[in-house]
């Protein structure tokens, strides 16, 4: 799926986009089914329904199994693939929401480096949206983090890179609907408010090759959507009957109950927050 001159970019960077994964109509019908749901259940997807709604929704399901994705993932990963995670991350038109500067390794818990995000847009990602922001070649050491719980910061604790980030070196990730970005579990990276007239709603999945290790918490769970697992460190997960099936919220809520407890462990929180 990637180039050879695309896998050495992501080696060098720590990122590559765009990918084309979903036609644009294809994008419109996975808006159309969230929105679906939230007109039925309440209004915009919240706490613990943005993470993991793949064991919720057999849409979402069918998404992280998506074989231009997983070609792209291989690439990268090696053949033997889990999908230990996925999370909507959606921005309101004209709200104050934004991700601050951060490494998605900080708090995961997992053994190794060798973890890969595709990040999907479901509608366009624009710089007047909020697109997310790379800095290049930061994808080579773990830094210091601080937690700062902001009430307007989509990530669990808030938190943000204590050292100095040069701002001016971010790279906007403006994808079309459809488009997905890869990018490495230690690239610096955030996101700006959006500041436009329609939500922005993006879906992130996380993959990791069959040999990490969750190494922070109780036992984890994940998919695997590529190739064989001869390692078993990760519980397999159930894909939803149907969606939002008792069944697959009874699986779903012990799931993310569990892995809440890993990315806020040290601290006295125990919920989802966006
Ligand atoms: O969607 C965003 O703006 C941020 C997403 C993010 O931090 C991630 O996918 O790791």
């Amino acid at each position: 799926m990637l180039s050879s001159q695309a896998v050495e970019t992501y080696r060098r960077d720590g990122f590559y986009f765009p990918i084309d994964v979903l036609s644009e109509a294809e994008a419109k019908s996975y808006r159309d089914s969230l929105e679906a749901f939230e007109a039925g259940h309440g209004g915009p997807l919240k706490g613990d329904l943005r993470h993991k709604p793949h064991l919720l929704f057999t849409w979402l399901n069918d998404l992280i199994r998506h074989p231009r994705i997983l070609d792209a993932v291989e690439d990268v990963l090696g053949p033997n693939l889990l999908c230990w995670g996925s999370t909507f991350f959606i921005k309101e038109a004209s709200d104050a929401g934004f991700v601050s500067w951060h490494q998605d390794s900080t708090y995961w818990g997992l053994s190794s480096p060798d973890v890969a995000t595709v990040w999907i847009a479901i509608t366009p990602a624009s710089e007047v949206n909020g697109c997310m922001k790379f800095i290049a070649g930061t994808h080579k050491a773990q830094v210091d983090h601080t937690d700062t719980f902001h009430k307007d910061n989509l990530l669990t604790r808030g938190q943000e890179i204590a050292v100095e980030v040069d701002e001016d070196k971010g790279v906007l990730v403006e994808l079309k609907p459809g488009q997905a970005s890869l990018h490495h579990v230690l690239l610096f990276h955030g996101s700006a408010p959006n500041r436009s007239g329609d939500r922005r709603i993006g879906y992130a999945i996380r993959y990791i090759p069959t040999y990490v290790r969750q190494i922070a918490g109780e036992r984890d769970s994940a998919t695997l959507v590529r190739g064989i697992d001869t390692y078993h460190h990760f519980e397999p997960e159930p894909a939803p009957d149907a969606d939002f099936s008792p069944a697959a919220r009874a699986t779903h809520t012990a799931i993310t109950q569990r892995q809440v407890k890993v990315l806020y462990r040290g601290t006295d929180r125990a919920e989802f927050r966006a």
